[in-house]
C-alpha cells in the first residue's frame, strides 16, 4: 500500500514570517495519515525543520548539486541540504531543467546524491504544450522517466512527480483521463526499469493543484498525492489538500 504524500514546493516564494503558515498548517493536521512534505527556499531549510518539533512533517529542497563539494559557486550538496534538515529534495523541475539547462542525465545524477545521502528524491518530468499537441506525451516522458532514474531509487527512496509543464501555475489543469492515461503508463514504464519496486513508487501529480480540484484529482487510478507549487504557500490554500488526500 502506498503512502500518500502531499508535496509543497514554494519555489522562490517564503520569508521567515511565513513559517506561521507551516505552524498552523501543522496545527490543522496534528496527526496526519498522510506523509506531508514542504520545499521552501534553501534558506529556509533549517528554520522550518527547527520549528515543526515533533510533528511529522518533513522539510526537503527544490535542488541539489551531484557532487559532495567542490569549486560550484552557489551550489549545495545533498550532504549540506540534510546537515540543514532536509530529508527530501526536488529533481529535475522543469523550470530547472528551463531555466539551468538540466537535462535528464544531470537530474540523475542529481536524484543519486540526494539517495546517496539519505534523502528522499522527488524526480520530476513532464511534456510542453507544443509535445502534447504533437502527440509525444508518452515518449516525451517515458524518456524523461528513463534518463533521470536515479541509482539507489526504490520505493522508499524515490518519488515521481508527473507535471504537465503547461499545466504550472497557469491555471490550466489536464482532464482526468490524461492524468490516469500518463499515470498509468508512467508505472508501467517504472515495472520495466525497477521491477519488485514499481507498484510501491508513489506518483505525484503536479499543475495548478488546489483545493478546488484535488480530490477529483487524487480518486484517479495511480496518483498518489500532489506536488504544488502556488497552493501550498498558505496553510488557508494547502490545507484542504492534505485533507483531500487523508
Ligand atoms: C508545478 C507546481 C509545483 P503550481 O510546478 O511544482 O506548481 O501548483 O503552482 O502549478
Amino acid at each position: 500500500m502506498r503512502r500518500k504524500l502531499a508535496a509543497g514546493n514554494w519555489k522562490m516564494n517564503g520569508s521567515l514570517a511565513a513559517m506561521a503558515e507551516v505552524r498552523a498548517l501543522c496545527e490543522a493536521h496534528p496527526a496526519p495519515t498522510v506523509d506531508i512534505l514542504l520545499c521552501p527556499p534553501a534558506t529556509l531549510i533549517w528554520p522550518m525543520a527547527s520549528m515543526r518539533h515533533d510533528h511529522p512533517l518533513a522539510v526537503g529542497a527544490q535542488d541539489c548539486h551531484a557532487e559532495a563539494k567542490g569549486a560550484h559557486t552557489g551550489d549545495i550538496s545533498a550532504a549540506m541540504l540534510k546537515e540543514a534538515g532536509a530529508t527530501a529534495v526536488i529533481v529535475g523541475h522543469s523550470e530547472r531543467r528551463a531555466d539551468h539547462g538540466e537535462t535528464s542525465q544531470t537530474v540523475a545524477a542529481k536524484g543519486s546524491a540526494a539517495i546517496a545521502n539519505g534523502l528522499l528524491a522527488v524526480v520530476c518530468v513532464g511534456e510542453t504544450l507544443e509535445e502534447r499537441e504533437a502527440g509525444h506525451t508518452l515518449d516525451v516522458v517515458g524518456t524523461q522517466l528513463a534518463d533521470s532514474l536515479p541509482e539507489g531509487a526504490n520505493a522508499d527512496t524515490l518519488v515521481i512527480a508527473y507535471e504537465p509543464v503547461w499545466a504550472i501555475g497557469t491555471g490550466k489543469v489536464p482532464t482526468l483521463e490524461q492524468i490516469g492515461e500518463v499515470h498509468g503508463y508512467l508505472r508501467a514504464q517504472l515495472a520495466d526499469h525497477l521491477p519488485g519496486d514499481a507498484d510501491g513508487i508513489r506518483l505525484l501529480y503536479g499543475g495548478s493543484v488546489k483545493g478546488s480540484n484535488a480530490a477529483e484529482i487524487f480518486a484517479v487510478a495511480d496518483v498518489d498525492g500532489a506536488l504544488v507549487g502556488g497552493a501550498s504557500l498558505t496553510a488557508e490554500d494547502f490545507s484542504p489538500i492534505v485533507s483531500a488526500l487523508q
